[in-house]
Order: structure tokens, then sequence, then C-alpha cells
């Protein structure tokens, strides 16, 4: 065997090192194309050149003569959001090469660059029905004190048939924690529905109980008679069980969520109402279509919905279209600073992450004053007229 010299593989690991580096520390700028609402940047804030190199090469010379990548980052997407101290910091979905994805946390200064993964991905603890899979973390600040991670467990479905090694049993994960570092893991939550992604812990008590949106599927890919945003209750999160689940947004024939219908992060508490994110999905003759739509339920009745504004909010554009998983926009995570910014953390393509900022005041202007969708042409084509007349008779 010919080894590479020594000298070459420093070399190796110090270009890469410094790639790596510049990589990280890239800034990032607003574009200044858009639409008023909300405001995209240049880069993507994560990939998976940014896992770490030590998470992927054996650093020593005898063991790794040939300095290769031993462990491949396939994508980093779907991230939970917290602010943290004054950081921001996401909990972002890690896929290996082996497709499998584990969960490990990045920080930055300034919410839209420089995120920088921590030392070691999170040792999630495991139920005594361990799973498979652990995907989509929703990061909560509930007020009862403690940091709650609620993200999709997916096990084999232990019923498929002899020869099927597909089917998949999706279930919520539940675990807490006070630094992000150390996590108990709860049991998963109880629901009358057989699959479950996509759930969310309301940040606060309902009459004295916690609160999750969930969204109940019949099958793990194809939603059946679920596929909407449902509620329920449990008195515990240690042992969490919703008895009965109420639809508030339901799947509607030709929307945007014609197919699916999932909250993306916890909603954000306003003045005028609870503002939620979440993601619609419909079908093509190219594929599922994901994008992010928002609505606002009522402060004090929170299955109330009072604002919906028609369409999408944000769909995928130029090279955020192209992934593993094309055409799909997914947020899980989003902060709301004190001075009313909101950063919003949504992945493209199920490969990469990105950032795009807006403000509370603009987001519920946008949920108030965007026309609702008519669920017909005639009534686009009227939503246009009316308009034309205000700016009409404005002009005049
Ligand atoms: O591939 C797109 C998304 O598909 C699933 O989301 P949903 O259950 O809403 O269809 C999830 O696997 C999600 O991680 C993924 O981004």
């Amino acid at each position: 065997m010919i080894n590479e010299p020594k000298k070459s593989i420093s070399r190796r690991f110090e270009a890469l090192l410094r790639q790596h580096k510049e990589l990280v520390q890239q800034p990032n700028a607003i574009i200044q194309s858009g639409n008023g609402i909300v405001s995209r940047y240049q880069n993507p804030i994560l990939t998976a050149k940014h896992a770490p190199l030590h998470w992927r090469y054996d650093l020593n010379p005898e063991t790794n003569p040939f300095f290769l990548e031993r462990i491949g980052v396939n994508a980093t997407f779907n991230a939970g959001a917290i602010k943290w101290g004054d950081n921001y910091v996401l909990c972002v979905r890690v896929e290996g090469y082996d497709r499998k994805s584990f969960f490990a946390i990045a920080e930055s200064p300034n919410g839209i660059d420089n995120f920088k993964f921590w030392d070691e991905p999170v040792v999630m603890p495991q139920t005594d029905n361990p799973e498979i899979n652990v995907y989509d973390m929703r990061l909560i600040a509930h007020e009862d004190g403690w940091i709650y991670g609620v993200f999709c467990a997916e096990r084999k479905d232990p019923n498929a048939p002899a020869g099927d090694v597909s089917s998949a049993i999706a279930s919520a994960g539940i675990a807490r924690t006070k630094d992000l570092k150390n996590w108990e893991r709860l049991p998963d939550l109880v629901t009358p529905s057989n699959q479950q992604r996509n759930v969310v812990l309301h940040p606060e008590f309902v009459n004295g109980k916690y609160c999750l949106y969930t969204r109940p599927q019949d099958g793990f890919i194809e939603t059946g008679k679920g596929g909407g945003i449902g509620i329920g209750y449990t008195h515990s999160m240690e042992q969490a069980v919703i008895e009965k689940e109420e639809v508030i947004f339901d799947k509607k024939f030709h929307t945007v969520y014609e197919l699916k219908n999932g909250l993306g992060p916890a909603p954000l508490k306003t003045d005028e109402g609870w503002l939620h994110l979440a993601h619609g999905v419909r079908n093509t003759a190219a594929g599922l279509r994901y994008v992010l739509y928002m609505f606002m339920t009522d402060l004090e009745d929170i299955t109330k919905v009072i604002h919906y504004p028609g369409g999408y909010f944000m769909a995928p554009n130029d090279q955020e279209i192209i992934g593993d998983v094309g055409n799909v926009l997914f947020s899980n995570g989003w902060i709301k600073d004190p001075d009313g910014t909101v950063y919003i953390y949504y992945a493209s393509s199920d490969v990469r992450m990105h950032v795009a900022t807006s403000t509370i005041d603009v987001l519920v202007d946008y949920c108030k004053n965007t026309p609702a969708d008519s669920f017909t042409s005639a009534g686009s084509v009227d939503s246009i007229l009316k308009l034309i007349k205000k700016n009409r008779e404005f002009e005049m």
C-alpha cells in the first residue's frame, strides 16, 4: 500500500479547514427585490458542507493514511429555532449519507450568518421502543420553564406485509431540556390517530392544560382522511395523551394545502392574535409542491382561525427548487426579537437552510389585509377588480 505522504495530507487538511472557515464566516445580505412582506438572503445559512470536519474526517494519518472522508453528511435542513441569550440557535436536522437524520445545534451571533455547529451532535435518549429515524424538531420554550423538543420519531411498521420494507409509522417524539445539551426523553405522544407528523406544542397553558397542534394522518406518506392541522390537550407532558383531536385548519380542494397541511413552528403571540406559519402541499404533474403560508388565531380561543390570507407566503424560487426532494419549502423554526423583527428559518428541497426576515407588524398586516382564498377563479378576479376600483378612487 502506498500511503499519501504526511505532508500532502496536512496540506489537504489545511485547505479544507480554510474553505470550511470561509464558508462558515461568509457574510449574508438581503436580496433587495422583495414584495415588502418578507426579505430573502443571498446565501443559505447552513449546508452539508457546514458540518464540522472532525465529524467527517479521521484526522489521524496512522488510521486514515489517504485522508478520506469517513462519514458523509448529505443535508442540513428543517431546523427548530430559539433565542439563546443574545444568540440565535437552530436545532438542525442533519442527514448522513446513510439516510439517518439526527439533531445538531448551530449558533449565530446575528441570526443571518455565521451559523456554527456546536462541537458534538445532540445525543437523544431513546424510549423503550427505539426509533429508526428522528427529524424536524420544533423547539418550544414553554411557560412551565422547560424547553421542549417535539419531533418526528419514525419506526418500521410492525404490521407491514412480508417483503414490504418501506412502510413506516410516524409518531411525535418528545424531549425536554434546560441547556440544549442534556435532553430528557419523555414517552411519545399518544393520540387517536394512526400516525402523527408536524406536532407542535403551544407555548402557554390553555385552561391549565398543555395544548398540542397535531397533523393526524392515516399512512406514512398518504394522509388519507387526516392531513389538516388539529388541536388536542393533555394534562401532562410526562405522559402526553390526547383523547380528542379537533381539526382547526383542514386541507381543502384546489388550494395550496389541498393534499397536506401541517403547522411549522410554534405560533408567535401578537397583540392581535397568534401568528402561525405552516406548510401546504399540493400535487402536480412533477410531484408534490410544498409552500409556506400563514394564518392567525384568536388570543382567547386558539381554535378560532381569524385571518387566513389566500395562497402562499413563500414558495421555492431559483436554486431553492432543486434538491433531494425538489420543489419543497419547509419551516419549523422562527425567532421573534424584542424589537419586533422576525427571523424565519426555512429549508429548501430537503437539503439546506435559509433565513428570511420580516417584522411582527408587517406579518400581522399581511394576514389581516391579504384577501382570503375565494376558492374559485371568478373570486380571484373579483378580488383584483375590487383592488383596481379602490386604487381608481384613491387616484381621483
Ligand atoms: O419531503 C418534504 C417533507 O416531507 C415530510 O413532511 P410532511 O409530513 O408534511 O409531508 C417530512 O418528511 C419533512 O421532513 C420533509 O421536509
